[in-house]
């Protein structure tokens, strides 16, 4: 059912795309904002996880941030290696430069990297059971690293463990969120999460107001070179490019369009008084 609705919809939006005579040669691209179907949802613990949300299976998590997107709103990947994978509404070409926007909400003082997975639909099944390749960004990055988090059952620091032998705790805020942190709807004492890592940046300024410093281009959520903004200087989303794509060794891959992606959270780091360092998404930009 779902392949079939997926591909009508792709067949309309061909239909569509066969009277635009622009769509490959376009330098100031109009963004479209599809219906996004979210696949799965899947965050690291964090402030923001089971705030307002009731979810006690994966499959109600899902819905639960679908109705987020569709109403305008983001959701929260959490600490890092949380994620959320989205199919697009319709396929994404690799143009010449930027291929596509995601939505976060940085500003300045306040980036919080997601890295950015794309997968093409090779064997056309409408599921996303193709290999998945990383946007390399522009800062160096730790990858195939992994955090495991341990369930918390009532609000407080939620413990985790990596592969490279550390520990440590996420920061439970109580001034600020009375809820458990660890993903209610989760219901193994454990889970892993593996992903590529970003070191943080924040610092604290003279008048104590602590920033998260932004990356340089690349990535989701971040205030970095590769932002757009509108004529208020107000930001709208950054900009990614299928040419960056690399493998699992780290080699380039070519790609010719994408049909999937997935954004998750990259940085590991409590920062004092604001809490962990989380990604957040609104969506996605489809030229
Ligand atoms: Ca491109
Ligand atoms: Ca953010
Ligand atoms: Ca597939
Ligand atoms: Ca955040």
């Amino acid at each position: 059912m779902k392949h079939r609705l997926f591909s009508t919809f792709v067949i309309a939006i061909a239909a569509l795309l066969s009277s635009c005579s622009d769509d490959d040669n376009n330098d100031e691209p109009n963004f479209m904002t599809g219906k996004l179907e979210v696949l799965e949802y899947r965050p690291a613990p964090g402030q923001f996880i089971n705030e307002g949300m009731t979810a006690t299976t994966q499959q109600e998590a899902d819905t639960w941030a679908q109705q987020r997107l569709d109403n305008g709103h983001y959701v929260s990947l959490g600490s890092f290696g949380g994620y959320i994978t989205l199919q697009m509404p319709k396929i994404i070409k690799n143009r010449n430069g930027y291929d596509f926007g995601i939505v976060g909400n940085p500003f300045d003082g306040s980036s919080e990297p997601g890295i950015v997975w794309v997968s093409e639909d090779v064997n056309e099944n409408g599921i996303t059971d193709d290999p998945w390749y990383e946007l390399k960004g522009g800062d160096e990055s730790t990858r195939g690293y992994e955090v495991t988090y341990q369930k918390t059952t009532e609000p407080g620091d939620v413990p985790w463990s990596d592969n490279e032998n550390n520990s440590g705790v996420i920061n439970h805020l109580l001034q600020y969120h009375s809820q458990n942190y660890y993903p209610a709807w989760i219901t193994d004492n454990s889970y892993t999460l593996r992903g590529t890592k970003l070191e943080p940046r924040t610092v604290v300024g003279n008048d104590g107001i602590w920033k998260n410093l932004p990356f340089s281009k690349g990535y989701a959520d971040n205030w970095g070179d590769d932002k757009v903004l509108d004529g208020n200087n107000s930001y709208l989303y950054n900009r990614l490019d299928l040419d960056d794509a690399i493998d699992q060794s780290g080699n380039s891959v070519s790609l010719q369009q994408i049909h999937f992606i997935k954004v998750q959270s990259a940085i590991l780091h409590n920062v004092p008084s604001i809490g962990e360092l989380s990604t957040e998404v609104y969506g996605v930009k489809v030229f």
